[in-house]
């Protein structure tokens, strides 16, 4: 059971943060004119989102970005049972802050996984109350569609209540084209083998001079959106990233969101939004500093503030580390993602805090309540499986 009293007094004090903020003389008027905005339920323009970044202090963006999500959401804070399958490392693409691909002329140095491998990956899940299976890794060129549409049936075949959630639109774009297919007609093909949505990597930041410096070759903004449309248009959900801290500048993430904010106006298949942190271990952009933790947190603040039309906003803790993770709960952040275990190796490579990422449900429902919050198990399109306090 949910406290009811417990989320009506954080609302109440959410609302009086806000008040203060309203009152306060330090605070320059057109921040005022941002918190009013919000308060009224309006939607911030570009110049307002790009003034956040500017201008917003922690303290004031914590307080806004606190109100949206405690009225979106009561609360609650999600995380999910799941695990990843990386079928290779080995990808043709050179982005310069990957830390985990392997070239293809090098492709002794990566791994590649048979169908065989990957469901014995599958199978170690037997009995456990995993509900997701993440599949995402470097782009091979001799894994082509028929060899991912054959894993997933075959993986559906063996474990039917498992949702398939799969491939970054860089990946399908190439095997797409590869087959000769068009995005409808790959996806659908994808979607009756049992793939049931995508994840939301390779969107990076979609302003073109920016791609150009850091991942020049692979699938660009318009080819990224018309995918994850389609499959929006094919009732498939999925996720959006944004790759943030390296060259990119405040009005480029504003332009990223706001190309995000315009196509889930048109199709509200968005399941989510999950800003990225660059990490700068063992990649070619290891000379560009990190950003500090002041930066996640007014990153993650201002999504929850600009993307009035994304229920979710998610922080990946392979990615932030879990104290990182764990105060982005009261800049905005309602989603933890899930309980992964060493089978994810895109952090750890980059330099993460998190060298083998696994938290059990028992460590993620007590950082999430050691925050003020309850804790919810989700599946993966975000219903409701379990409301965990240790109040009950
Ligand atoms: O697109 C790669 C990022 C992404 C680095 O949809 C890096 O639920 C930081 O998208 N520093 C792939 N980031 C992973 C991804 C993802 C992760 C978790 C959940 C979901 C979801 C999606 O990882 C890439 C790129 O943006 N990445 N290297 C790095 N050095
Ligand atoms: Fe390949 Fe993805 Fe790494 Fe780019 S980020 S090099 S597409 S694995």
């Amino acid at each position: 059971m949910i406290d009811q009293n417990n989320s009506n007094v954080t609302q109440l004090n959410n609302v009086e943060a806000l008040q203060e903020i309203l009152l306060n003389s330090r605070i320059e008027k057109p921040l005022k004119d941002i918190a009013e905005k919000i308060i009224n339920n309006k939607r911030l323009s570009q110049e307002e989102g790009i003034l956040l970044f500017e201008k917003g202090e922690l303290g004031y963006l914590g307080a806004l970005s606190n109100y949206v999500a405690t009225n979106l959401h009561n609360n609650k804070v999600y995380f999910n049972r799941n695990f990843h399958i990386e079928p290779t490392n080995v990808c043709i693409f050179t982005c310069n802050f990957c830390s985990y691909s392997r070239q293809y002329k090098h492709k002794d140095e990566g791994w590649e996984l048979s169908i065989e491998q990957m469901l014995d990956i599958v199978k170690k899940y037997d009995g456990q109350a995993v509900t997701e299976v993440h599949i995402v890794g470097g782009v091979h060129p001799k894994m082509n569609l028929e060899f991912f549409c054959e894993l997933i049936e075959k993986i559906k075949a063996h474990r039917p209540d498992l949702h398939i959630k799969g491939f970054t639109a860089v990946e399908l774009d190439y095997m797409f084209r590869k087959a000769n297919l068009t995005i409808e007609e790959g996806l659908q093909k994808m979607k009756n083998s049992g793939l049931q949505s995508l994840p939301g990597g390779g969107a990076e930041i979609f302003d073109t001079e920016i791609r150009n410096i850091i991942c020049a070759d692979k699938v660009d903004a318009k080819g990224w959106l018309q995918i994850h449309e389609t499959a929006h248009k094919l009732n498939m959900p999925t996720n959006a990233t944004m790759l943030y801290g390296h060259t990119e500048n405040y009005a480029h993430r504003i332009d990223h969101m706001n190309r995000l904010r315009e196509l889930q106006d048109k199709t509200n298949g968005f399941n989510c939004f999950i800003p990225l942190k660059f990490r700068n271990q063992n990649n070619d952009m290891s000379y560009i500093k990190e950003v500090s933790v002041i930066e996640d947190l007014k990153v993650y603040a201002i999504s929850r503030l600009f993307m009035d039309n994304f229920k979710n906003i998610k922080a990946y803790w392979p990615m932030l580390g879990r104290q990182t993770a764990q105060l982005t709960l009261a800049f905005g952040v309602n989603d933890l993602d899930g309980t992964i275990d060493d089978t994810t190796k895109i952090y750890s490579m980059a330099g993460s805090e998190e060298q083998i990422p696994s938290m059990s449900t028992e460590d993620l429902c007590n950082l999430i309540e050691n925050s003020g919050k309850i804790p919810v198990e989700r599946d993966t399109i975000y219903n409701e499986i379990k409301i965990y306090s240790s109040k009950n």
